[in-house]
């Protein structure tokens, strides 16, 4: 078990309905420390830069136009495993699939418009970081 830091973002759909507060409980009473956040509303190239590895897929025009559809919340998250176990509080991409207890589960409308972003693996954690926040700005 080692300390990480992953990168989280609450998504449009929850900002809209006011539900900052409730999801960030969820990762805390996850174990997960919110060591940076900031409220911010992408850009459509900061959105397709984010999601480049999307680009082909059949959603990718509809995602990028969700995600700037309302501020988001972009967060860096701190805990013991933290990128496995933000997937875990996250629940399935697809809330119908998702665990109970889950952010997904709880609070997602669609698989598109699912409430939480979180990286896949530390790779990813590290370059999404850098995406959306300086050093200085991360204070664990
Ligand atoms: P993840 O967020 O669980 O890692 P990804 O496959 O990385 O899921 O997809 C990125 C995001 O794209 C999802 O969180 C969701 O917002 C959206 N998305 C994924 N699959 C679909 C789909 O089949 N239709 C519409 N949107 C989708
Ligand atoms: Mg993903």
């Amino acid at each position: 078990m080692s300390t990480e830091r992953t990168f989280s973002i609450i998504k449009p759909d929850a900002t809209r309905r006011n539900l900052t507060g409730g999801v960030t409980k969820m990762l805390e009473d996850a174990g997960l420390r919110v060591v940076a956040s900031k409220r911010i509303h992408m850009t459509k190239e900061q959105a397709e830069g984010f999601y480049a590895v999307h680009k082909e897929r059949p959603f990718f025009n509809d995602l990028v136009s969700f995600m700037i559809s309302g501020p988001v919340v972009v967060q860096v998250l701190e805990g013991e495993n933290a990128m496995a176990k933000n997937r875990e509080v996250m629940g399935a991409t697809n809330p119908a699939n998702a665990d109970e207890g889950t952010i997904r589960k709880v609070y997602a409308e669609s698989i598109e418009a699912n409430t939480v972003h979180g990286s896949d693996s530390l790779e990813n954690a590290a370059i999404e970081i850098a995406y959306f926040f300086k050093p200085e700005e991360i204070v664990g």
